[in-house]
């Protein structure tokens, strides 16, 4: 039980994009070199991928972004660029754009909110050069403006979340109160979506929900300020480890036993939040894997070959109560 696999599931299958972008992108196979759009096209044989992470926020993005880095090396036939946004949606816009005038092969970015991408993505489209999207989805009504994105399912994600604390805790009136994400991130509209309909007819309610912004810090006094105002929750849902490991310290600080006095589900699955499950002070978690460099270098030398290319790539995620955190704690690779 709960092994950690990355497979692929095939929901729809081609880009068009991807042809579009390869026929745009050829034109450093003859026409028009001089003008914009010299994207090199890896007629070298390395790909220079142009990478935008959201950030270094929690332990997720910190084994996240050592897979990209681990994987697409020079050995492996790319010339990875990499910049850190810090969370901030203009940084990302702004090195999206310097790819673009650098002219690199394809670009890859992981968007912090899910909004307000069509603008600069239209650009990367004229200039030729395909994009990638990794770990978050962009809420765009033209699909042609990328041609793959690979990560989990986050609506699932909460509903394994909440369908485990109806399991567990329906019918004790459980008072709950939830430590979102970055406000505006796909993971955190998607898990609180799909964790209030999974809680719904059961006698657990929401009675307080911030943004914690996915960091420890940030969820600590978050769980500060809801211990203050409230003295009846029985369950916090973190939608992320980092948060909920920052509400562990807040409710030993006020004198309770996280775990047991106030029941603590949380999503991801990274190393110190599966050590806190399986110590006692968490007492679920739905996992969702990091491990995306892999699947983003295939789909970039398919892009670049000219190879059709799956639109959406569903990362399969696990689920560990406490005993199967010891059991995975041993092998586990983050
Ligand atoms: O759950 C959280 C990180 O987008 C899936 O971002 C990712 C989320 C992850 O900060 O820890």
């Amino acid at each position: 039980m709960a092994r950690t696999t990355l497979t692929r599931t095939v929901l729809a299958a081609v880009s068009a994009a991807a042809l579009f972008a390869l026929g745009a992108c050829s034109s450093d196979a003859g026409t028009e070199t001089g003008g914009g759009g010299e994207t090199g096209g890896a007629d070298d044989g390395v790909i220079t991928l142009g990478f935008s992470q959201v950030g270094a926020e929690s332990g997720w993005r910190a084994a996240n972004t050592k897979s990209i880095q681990d994987t697409l090396t020079a050995e492996n036939g790319f010339d990875l660029k990499f910049s850190d946004a810090q969370q901030k949606q203009e940084n990302q816009i702004q090195a999206i754009r310097s790819y673009i005038t650098q002219g690199v092969d394809v670009i890859a970015f992981s968007p912090v909110v899910e909004t307000g991408w069509d603008a600069v993505l239209q650009e990367a489209k004229a200039a030729g050069i395909p994009v990638i999207l990794t770990d978050r989805a962009v809420d765009s009504d033209d699909e042609s403006l990328y041609e793959s994105f690979i990560g989990s399912d986050f609506v699932k994600e909460g509903v394994t979340a909440g369908e485990w604390a109806v399991e567990q805790y329906d019918g004790e009136g459980y008072k709950a109160v939830e430590l979102q994400g970055t406000t505006g991130a796909a993971p955190a509209i998607d898990r609180k979506e799909g964790f209030e309909s999974a809680i719904e007819g059961s006698d657990i309610e929401i009675i307080d929900s911030q943004t914690g912004n996915f960091t420890r810090a940030e969820g600590k006094t978050v769980m500060e300020g809801f211990l203050n105002k409230h003295d009846d929750i029985d369950l916090v849902f973190a939608h992320n480890d980092d948060m909920g490991l920052g509400a562990i310290e807040a409710i030993e600080a006020a004198g309770m036993t996280p775990g047991e006095d106030i029941k603590i589900i949380t999503i991801d699955a990274v190393k110190d939040g599966m050590q806190a499950l399986a110590d006692g002070k968490i007492n679920y978690i739905v996992e969702c894997n990091p491990l995306l460099g892999p699947d983003l270098a295939d789909i970039a030398k398919a892009v670049i070959a000219g190879e059709e290319v799956e639109k959406r790539i569903v990362v399969k995620d696990e689920a560990f109560d406490q005993e199967a955190a010891k059991e995975a704690l041993p092998t586990r690779e983050y």
